[in-house]
């Protein structure tokens, strides 16, 4: 049973029991039904009160039945007969009460949460509306300003919060005991928000949404269509307004954005460790990081945040010096964003130890290594790192590039290094590529899952090639874009086409910001094993040699007069024409379309062989790491979900057609060829 009900004395009890979260599918709709035709045959019942079992009142609607028919059923007519009910309702929420567990509780005369319970209606965060009533109640019961906001952004808000916009009743440590004590009065003189007036137009509040949900959601649907329907609101009787939000919602839920966020909201709980992992993890109470750099310094405040005890070992005095002051930095931004306390910064502090000395570290579980990405200084923490640390400890790399194999023969036990590749800056982005080596055991595999549980990280196994996962489709990216730059584009023409599919910014911006010297020193390790027949485009080698380096030194692809916004350089464009013009290449121009199919079909091609060599394990997992560490756009579902909605079949078919130019560069990957054929990359691990 996923609904009980039971009564005592004058009070009913209806409880939500669907573990783990009490999402709210058929069977959870059937037993409230059930549960609202026996309250119908009760006699002196003066309250029903409705709770959820274990940690939360409810999660929402079942996002699993969205790809399928609605089946009665159906939440909004459950809420309605609820509203409707003779006998008041009042919620009892712990935990979350969120989309349509929000609802189920708007529908109830009163609601009643414990202090650290959040509420809200995240519904656009999945691509959908609040679809149950939300868009027409909410702004009835807290005013439309409130509700658009809360609505339009998809985040939650605080009982605190929840009690001054007038949402719940009140808030006590023991809501049950206070729902059940709640006198009559009160409960009698509630009003349903069915008897409530159509909330007051607020033309500013709404106007103010949109602007901000088309710059934090551009090309999202959901928030434009959520707004429409608390303005409408303000329109029409409530049946009126209901009707038109269940029309919409079931629109945008078998709509392509909501499949795609709802594929990766899976993805990412799907993210864990293999059920075959069964190897225990190492004690990560005690962690040690050797580089205080950005990296380094980022990794150690988000062991911090997490509550460990962090060693960072510095090489001497002058970086110890920096490396604090890179954690301290990082911790007042927090602060300053309001993310921490000073206590809370005081208490990470106190478990933050800087210091020159290895032996510090001696009872770390733990060691993370994000020193100078070079051979000779890793190959020199290791070793030391491998004397002073207790046997059965992880080393783990936080290398991009660099071979993990030749890292790991650098230790006695070369099984308990491992690669943990975390993404700048680490305190913030929650992709972690957890990089497999020839001899990697499994209890270091056990740690790196572990470690991205605690730091509340998104995991993704990672086999060992030149930049992993996110760093080799990446490569293949800028590759393709410099090929078209060559060939008659110019940098802001290609940005502009990949901003216009969804990026936040294209590969030329993104590159001013990470730096060019970072690929260029990239290329120069392949110079060795690059093919010679391969076509090479040196325009971001003269970048670098002419000092154009990016944001760091005001001018790259763009120019950045006073630090600020990024202009054109018509010195970079020169550049390309002067280099196609010793290349012998006769330019042309390149519309929008063709620069994204070109660099998209290349990401596609690289990761299908991704897949082939068993780098990713799945292309899933290659969609969390376009999503969570390069800024592919979330509402597409990531790099291979976008594929498959785009059609395989024509990713190919671009692909053969740009063979006939550069057989080399668009060789087809026989797993993407498999896939256009069979239907299919089966998105998630086998
Ligand atoms: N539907 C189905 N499964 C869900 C789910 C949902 N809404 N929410 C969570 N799960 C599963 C999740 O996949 C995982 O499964 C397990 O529960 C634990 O989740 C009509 C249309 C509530 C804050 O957007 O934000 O209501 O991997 O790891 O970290 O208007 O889950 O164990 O098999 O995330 O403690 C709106 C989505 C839905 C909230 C808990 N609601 N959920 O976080 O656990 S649409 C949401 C969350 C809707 C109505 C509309 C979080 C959480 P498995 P977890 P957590």
């Amino acid at each position: 049973m996923t609904v009980t009900f039971y009564r005592k004395g004058s009070a009913a009890f209806v409880t939500l029991d669907n573990p783990p979260v009490n999402a709210i599918g058929l069977s959870v709709r059937q037993g409230l039904s059930k549960a609202l035709d026996w309250i119908a045959e009760e006699d002196d019942l003066t309250r029903v009160i409705l709770s959820g079992a274990g940690r939360m009142f409810a999660a929402g609607a079942d996002a699993r039945e969205f790809d399928g028919p609605a089946q009665p059923p159906h939440l909004p007519d459950i809420i309605s007969r609820i509203e409707t009910c003779a006998i008041p309702w009042v919620a009892v929420i712990t935990g979350v009460a969120l989309g349509g567990g929000c609802e189920l509780a708007l529908g109830c005369r009163v609601r009643i949460m414990s202090p650290k319970a959040q509420i809200g209606l995240p519904e656009v965060t999945l691509g959908v509306i609040p679809g149950a009533g939300g868009t027409q109640r909410l702004p009835r019961v807290i005013g439309m300003a409130k509700a658009v906001r809360m609505i339009s952004s998809g985040r939650p808000i605080s009982a605190v919060d929840a009690e001054r916009f007038g949402l719940i009743e009140g808030i006590a440590d023991d809501p049950m005991e206070y729902a059940r004590h709640l006198d009559l009065g009160t409960l009698e003189l509630s009003i349903p928000p069915c008897d409530m007036p159509p909330p007051t137009l607020h033309q500013q509040a709404l106007a103010d949404a949109r602007t901000m949900a088309a710059r934090k959601m551009a090309h999202q649907r959901a928030p434009q269509v959520a707004i429409d329907l608390v303005e409408a609101s303000a329109m029409h009787p409530l049946d009126v307004g209901l009707a038109q939000e269940r029309a919409a919602f079931l629109d945008l839920r078998q709509g392509d954005q909501a499949r795609a966020l709802r594929h990766v909201f899976f993805a990412e709980r799907g993210a864990r460790a293999p059920a075959d992992l069964v190897a225990a993890p190492a004690d990560l109470s005690h962690v040690a990081v050797v580089g205080g750099g950005m990296m380094g310094s980022g990794i150690a405040y988000a062991l911090l945040g997490a509550g460990l005890d962090v060693t960072l070992i510095e090489a001497d005095a002058d970086g110890a010096a920096r490396a604090q002051s890179n954690v301290d930095r990082i911790m007042a931004a927090s602060e300053a964003r309001g993310l921490t306390t000073p206590d809370d910064v005081a208490e990470r502090q106190a478990r933050l130890q800087i210091t020159q000395d290895y032996a510090d570290a001696a009872h770390a579980g733990l060691a993370i290594e994000a020193a100078f990405e070079s051979m000779d200084v890793k190959a020199s923490v290791f070793a030391d790192l491998s004397k002073v640390m207790p046997e059965n400890a992880i080393l783990a790399t936080n290398t991009s590039y660099l071979d993990l194999d030749a890292i790991a023969a650098c230790v006695p036990d070369p099984s308990r290094v491992i690669g943990l590749h975390f993404f700048a800056p680490a305190h913030i982005m929650k992709l972690l590529e957890i990089v497999r080596g020839a001899q990697t055991s499994d209890r270091a595999m056990a740690t790196g899952y572990a470690l991205a549980k605690r730091l509340r990280k998104v995991p993704v196994p990672a086999g060992v090639c030149d930049g992993f996962i996110g760093n080799r489709i990446l490569a293949r990216y800028r590759e393709a874009a410099d090929t078209v730059l060559m060939d008659g584009a110019t940098p802001w023409e290609i940005d502009e086409a990949m901003v216009a599919f969804g990026y936040a910014m294209g590969p030329y911006e993104a590159q001013d910001l990470s730096g060019l010297d970072i690929a260029f020193a990239q290329r120069r390790r392949q110079d060795a094993t690059r093919d010679p027949a391969r076509r090479y485009i040196p325009i971001a080698d003269r970048m670098v040699e002419l000092g154009k380096l990016g944001r760091k030194t005001g001018a790259g692809w763009y120019r950045y007069p006073g630090g600020a916004g990024k202009v054109d350089d018509p010195i970079v464009a020169d550049l390309a024409i002067e280099e196609a013009h010793f290349a012998g290449i006769t330019r042309r121009d390149f519309e929008p379309s063709e620069i994204c199919d070109r660099l998209l079909c290349a990401m596609v091609n690289e990761a299908a062989d991704l897949l082939d060599q068993g780098i990713a394990a799945s292309a899933s997992d290659i969609d969390l790491v376009m999503v969570h560490g390069y800024g592919f756009p979330r509402w597409r579902g990531g790099l291979m979900h976008w594929a498959q909605v785009h059609g395989l079949d024509r990713i190919v078919a671009s692909i053969n057609r740009y063979a006939k130019e550069d057989a080399l560069a668009w060789q087809l990957s026989p797993t993407l060829e498999d896939a256009a054929r069979s239907g299919g990359f089966h998105l998630t691990k086998a």
